[in-house]
């Protein structure tokens, strides 16, 4: 299977989590669009969904899909979301697509998170995808260089040749050369910088489930 193979048949398996007459959450990127668009077969199923990104409340409203703002619901059933690398306890590294912060904050709202991703986001060891973190503007040259005393190699998102500015209007800064033994403790020590709006580690709160790409099939883990 290819890995846009492997992100269809993921997307396809996470169906099986949809809570009926519930309002779910939906995550950000190319494997969460490929859920978003076999969601669209069973919209009837759902009330609704609560959106990680602008991008994805776009593409739920494109296909008829109630987008529900997160204020307005107590809790969700499930999340379904990708992620850029997992490792087999199911902590992540996400926010390639910049949508971390509010992908925190659903899965923060969420009973179970589903975690759909193609094979090559399985690792052993967190930290060959450069860690996004998420910075208030004023403060990225001092987190950048507190991020540098951690041991990481950061570089400011850019886009178009401007700082890349996210949803909630901050900066990201991405973290490369970290090998990340103990994730749970380095997300609290990069959270606790002052500056830090979210770093992309989710492993104090890790995916319940993970639906894994294969060249045979789909494997689930955690
Ligand atoms: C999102 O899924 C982001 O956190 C992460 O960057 C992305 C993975 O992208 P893709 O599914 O396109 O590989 O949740």
């Amino acid at each position: 299977m290819t890995q846009d193979e492997q992100k269809q048949a993921v997307a396809r398996a996470a169906l099986q989590y949809v809570v009926d007459d519930a309002i779910i959450g939906v995550g950000t990127g190319s494997t969460a669009n490929f859920f978003i668009d076999e969601l669209a077969g069973i919209r009837d199923r759902i009330q609704g969904a609560v959106a990680s990104s602008d991008a994805t409340a776009a593409r739920l409203r494109s296909h008829g899909i109630k987008v529900v703002d997160l204020n307005d619901v107590t809790s969700l059933p499930v999340y379904i979301d990708g992620a850029d690398e997992i490792t087999p306890q199911g902590a992540m590294i996400k926010g390639g697509g910049a949508a971390l912060t509010r992908e925190k904050i659903v899965t923060s709202a969420a009973d179970k998170f589903v975690c759909i991703a193609d094979g090559s986001k399985l690792v052993q060891t967190l930290g060959r995808f450069p860690l996004p973190v998420e910075v208030i503007p004023m403060a990225h040259a001092i987190v950048s260089r507190k991020l540098a005393a951690l041991g990481g190699e950061p570089t400011l998102r850019l886009k178009d040749g401007q700082p890349l500015v996210t949803d909630n209007g901050c900066y990201i800064l991405d973290v490369a050369g970290l090998q990340i033994g103990n994730p749970a403790q380095f997300e609290a020590t990069v959270n606790n910088i002052v500056g830090v709006v979210t770093v992309g580690l989710f492993a104090q709160r890790c995916a319940d489930v993970a639906l894994l790409g294969s060249p045979d099939g789909v494997k689930t883990l955690v």
